[in-house]
């Protein structure tokens, strides 16, 4: 395949490449981009360690202690580069109100008139990596394919533990097949064969994370940190996704799916939206605490769902991904034993701190032991001592740094995990964090009531993220940063999809809103979250059941202090009514931000969440 300007550069391309649009695709890329080698991932454990290999040799990678954490690496990544960047993402449709309000957009000619530039000798002096992926089972008619090209091996190795990597995927797309195409760049040249001067190459200034829906392709350049540079995560399996969904009649979510099963062996399959820093991961394998003998909870994914309605009205989900890549920050045996048992081989850690025996900290870690260490390296590679941490507030791991893991390490894993035909799921949960207002659990009283539900959740801002702390940011499903188009054609999406099931005559799952995070007058929280949230899945499987008649309120049905499982647990009725309450006088002041939102979106706003808003209105009037 070498073109006239491909000179001298041999793409390699495997005899197993049967794809014509994918080899000419590569071509036109790698004459762009300009590397000095091709290199197509097979997806082999021997590919694996041979990568991983090369990262430590280029500074990259720390090996971890064997004896400690067998198989496992540390990187840690240039400061400026540590977590996704929503300014610099774009949503390039053609017209910008099918990107929206809550998009950044530009023209597409002109933003590929803007990175052409860009990404013209982006790759100088590194390799190229052909990255072929599956999101979702190999084959299975709810996944897509994707194929990543990267000057990163980092991002090829992360990609083998977060997807289906490897060249069973040629197989799915033969001579004709369908893929994604996804092109990043570190945004690092090494012209007229400069060395790297830093272990983690990226361009500290210029960045774009850039999705064209209509015509699905990902340009992303500048960072090679997470989302930013793992481009089947938020970029494919949810910008773009959600835009296929659109068109084609599902749901790409940004929800963890979990099995629950009862003593008796009956199994539920649940589906739950949360903003970050709300426990996602944690939730998705929770324990049930004591008195819940013979409950079990299964792990489908901990971060998004695609969600195909079937013609016998069954909404089928499979996790797109492979792999987990979580916040490690707050993890440790209390918040979460399932995945601190998949954190003990065959990690990949980015941005904690370095132990003096060649392990890995973050902060919350000392819950297990009872004890700080006496050193660390932090993960600027700079020492940390508790009396340091105590004179300057200085942290051992980047608030948002990450570890990535396969799914296959977690012991909570549910069988059907990697089931192409998905699980059928029977409820939606919609979470936010706030302090007030919002009861511990609430289930909508049909579908366009849970709609309404999810498009007006809401998340207090941590003054280090989001600027002012306890300012309400209101991230609809989840699905703020994440969705590919107009979100108020995603709400009517949801109200689509919804009516045709119904239309078939076929019964909708139940759709809850959930608040774990409720305090009390001194600003504690009340609800102890984590294992104990089971309390409040099992009364929503009572209520799938029949087995619990809940109470009336102005939003939506709520349990009774009886109709919850108590056992092991002090919590009385006077805490209960703390996390459950619905005070007046908030919800007027709540409502008046429902308005503001829905007037920042009232471009294609539905009718029927309008409506729902004056009913809700009403209602409260009225008590
Ligand atoms: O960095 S990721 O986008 O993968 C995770 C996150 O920021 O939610
Ligand atoms: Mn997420």
């Amino acid at each position: 395949m070498n073109s006239p300007v491909m000179q001298g550069l041999n793409l390699n391309t495997p005899a197993y490449v049967k794809n014509p649009k994918l080899i000419a695709w590569v071509a036109e890329m790698a004459a762009l981009c300009k590397p000095a080698n091709v290199y197509w991932c097979d997806g082999s454990e021997e590919e694996y360690d041979r990568l991983c290999q090369l990262l430590v040799d280029n500074g990259t990678f720390k090996k971890l202690n064997p004896a400690k954490r067998p198989g496992s690496f540390l990187a840690c990544s240039d400061p400026s580069d540590v977590a996704r960047v929503e300014d610099r993402t774009y949503i390039c449709s053609e017209k910008k109100e099918n990107a929206g309000p809550t998009n950044n957009w530009m023209a597409p000619a002109e933003m590929r008139q803007t990175l052409n530039p860009l990404f013209d000798g982006c790759m100088q002096g590194r390799t190229l990596y052909v990255v072929p992926f599956s999101m979702g089972p190999l084959g299975s008619h709810i996944a897509h394919i994707g194929i990543e090209l990267t000057d990163s091996a980092y991002v090829a190795v992360n990609q083998k533990l977060m997807t289906r990597m490897g060249k069973a995927v040629f197989d799915v797309i033969g001579t004709d097949g369908e893929f994604v195409p996804c092109l990043h760049t570190v945004g690092a040249p090494l012209v007229n064969g400069a060395k790297d001067t830093t272990s983690w190459p990226c361009n500290p200034t210029v960045k774009y994370i850039v999705h064209y829906p209509e015509t699905r392709e990902i340009w992303s350049y500048g960072s090679g940190y997470g989302g930013n540079a793992l481009l089947g995560k938020k970029c494919l399996a949810l910008r773009i996704a959600s835009s296929m969904g659109r068109e084609q009649g599902w749901l790409a979510e940004h929800m963890l799916i979990l099995g629950v099963t009862n003593p008796q062996g009956k199994k539920y399959h649940v589906a739950a939206a949360f903003p970050s820093a709300c426990g996602k991961t944690n939730f998705s394998m929770l324990v049930p605490p004591e008195g819940f003998n013979g409950w079990k909870v299964t792990t489908i994914g901990d971060d998004i769902a695609w969600i195909k309605p079937q013609a016998n009205g069954k909404m089928m989900a499979i996790n797109p991904e492979a792999g987990y890549f979580g916040v490690a920050p707050g993890t440790n045996h209390h918040t979460n034993p399932n995945c601190m048992a998949s954190l003990d081989k065959n990690v990949i850690f980015t941005n904690v701190a370095l132990t003096d025996d060649g392990d890995v900290w973050w902060e919350g870690i000392e819950k297990d032991t009872g004890q700080l260490p006496d050193h660390l390296i932090d993960w600027q590679g700079k020492d940390w001592t508790p009396q340091i941490a105590k004179d300057t507030g200085a942290k051992a791991a980047h608030a948002n740094a990450r570890f990535t893991v396969s799914a296959i390490n977690n012991p909570a894993l549910d069988p059907a995990w990697d089931d192409a035909a998905g699980v059928s799921i029977d409820a939606f949960i919609f979470g936010g964090r706030r302090s007030t207002t919002v009861p511990l659990v609430t289930e909508a009283r049909n579908w366009t009531e849970g709609v309404y539900m999810a498009a007006t959740m809401g998340s207090e801002t941590t003054a280090a993220a989001f600027g002012a702390q306890g300012v309400v940011r209101r991230d609809p499903f989840a699905m703020l940063p994440f969705c590919g188009y107009n979100m108020s054609d995603y709400f009517q999406h949801w109200l689509d999809v919804g009516a045709k099931v119904q239309a078939g005559g076929h019964k909708l799952p139940s759709i809850y809103c959930v608040n774990w995070f409720r305090k009390d007058e001194a600003g504690k929280f009340v609800w102890p979250g984590y294992g104990d949230n089971m309390r409040v899945l099992k009364w929503m499987i009572d209520r799938l059941e029949g087995q619990a008649q809940g109470q009336e309120t102005i939003f939506g049905i709520t349990p009774t202090y009886a109709e919850l499982n108590w056992t092991g647990l002090s919590f009385t009725a006077d805490q209960f009514k703390t996390v459950t309450s619905i005070d007046k006088a908030a919800w007027q002041q709540e409502l008046q931000l429902h308005n503001t939102h829905f007037e920042q979106l009232a471009y294609n706003m539905p009718k029927a969440l309008l409506d729902t808003k004056a009913a809700l209105a009403q209602r409260l009037a009225a008590v």
